[in-house]
């Protein structure tokens, strides 16, 4: 049986969850860790994941289901290694499975593979999505049908590698190419076009502003944008939820649109155990529950991690109420 703030399973490492409800039941969209010795960097070459495993659940209690392969890197055509962290949207009873990878030419693409089955087998599209570039694709089908993908990440996520509107090898965040007292890097944003494998609309990237109405600046780490972005709904405002990398918080930024600009409000979790802090948030059965992961299935391996969830509360203001991930 699932349990709250408990790996929801234990026979695989699994990372970077995304949680859906579709027809009813849950279904998490996690990396799939494997187990190697190789040491960390800052590119994230210790991320090395070759295939995605889909879980899902009949109820919050109930067990969690792997339901086995449900695609992997040799199956597609473009890609050469590090399967990231994936999403799912759901479109006229297609399943569409967004993720990350690293091209032939080792640049971070997007990739979408389609199924009739939330829980896959899906199969990739020969060719990643025209123009896109960098990690952690998030998906969010509004009330009005339209879809929009929210994406980027730092460091081996490459996103600050594109500042000057091409890849730069050798481009960084704050290496000396750009004043360190400038805006932070924004999250990517795009339309998705009707089928759902292309975009609509040119990326551009999202701003996130301060208390004052300033964007955020690049050297604020705790509260700057670095990976793992997530959007959803709540009382009809926009939620823009991510990592700060560096200083391993998930905070959120609210709007009243889908591209902002947002507005920085808190802290959502407080650091867990492993460099990475990655998560989704998902409404079931009329409560909020946070999916995330930390390393301690495997005593703080960072590339080594499990997928837990607990439920997640607003205050009366719609503020999210921070989590302390073993404290509370
Ligand atoms: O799992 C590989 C990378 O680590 C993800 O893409 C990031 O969000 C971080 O969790």
């Amino acid at each position: 049986m699932a349990k709250q703030k408990e790996p929801l399973v234990t026979h695989i490492f699994t990372a970077d969850p995304s949680a859906h409800v579709f027809n009813g039941k849950l279904y998490i969209y996690p990396s799939h860790d494997l187990e190697h010795d190789g040491a960390d960097n800052d590119d994230g070459d210790e991320y090395q994941m070759e295939d995605y495993h889909i879980l899902s659940m009949d109820d919050v209690d109930a067990p969690c289901v792997d339901n086995g392969e449900a695609l992997h890197m040799k199956d597609v055509p473009w890609v050469s290694k590090q399967m990231w962290a994936p999403d799912c949207a759901e479109k006229n009873g297609k399943y569409y499975l967004y993720f990350p990878a690293r091209d032939k030419d080792g640049i971070f693409r997007l990739g979408v593979a389609i199924s009739d089955d939330p829980a896959g087998p899906f199969k990739a599209e020969p060719n990643y999505i025209e123009g896109s570039y960098s990690i952690d694709p998030a998906v969010l089908v509004d009330d009005d049908d339209r879809a929009y993908v929210y994406y980027g990440g730092l460091w081996g996520g490459q996103l600050e590698k594109w500042n000057s509107g091409s890849f730069d090898p050798v481009g960084g965040e704050l290496d000396g190419h750009y004043d360190k007292n400038r805006d932070a890097v924004g999250p990517m944003f795009a339309e998705l076009n009707e089928d759902m494998v292309s975009f609509k609309t040119e990326p551009k990237h999202l701003v996130i502003l301060d208390e004052n109405g300033k964007p955020i600046q690049a050297t604020d780490e705790d509260r700057r944008y670095f990976e793992g972005p997530w959007m959803h709904k709540y009382n009809g405002k926009y939620y823009l939820s991510y990592s700060t990398g560096t200083t391993h918080y998930i905070v959120y930024a609210t709007a009243d649109t889908p591209d902002g600009p947002f507005t920085y409000q808190g802290r959502i979790l407080e650091p867990v155990i492993g460099w990475t802090t990655h998560h989704s948030i998902v409404e079931y059965k009329g409560k909020w529950y946070l999916f995330y992961h930390d390393s301690s299935l495997s005593g703080g391996v960072n590339h080594r991690r499990c997928v837990k969830f607990r439920e997640l509360k607003y205050d009366e203001n719609g503020k999210i109420i921070t989590m302390k991930p073993y404290e509370d």
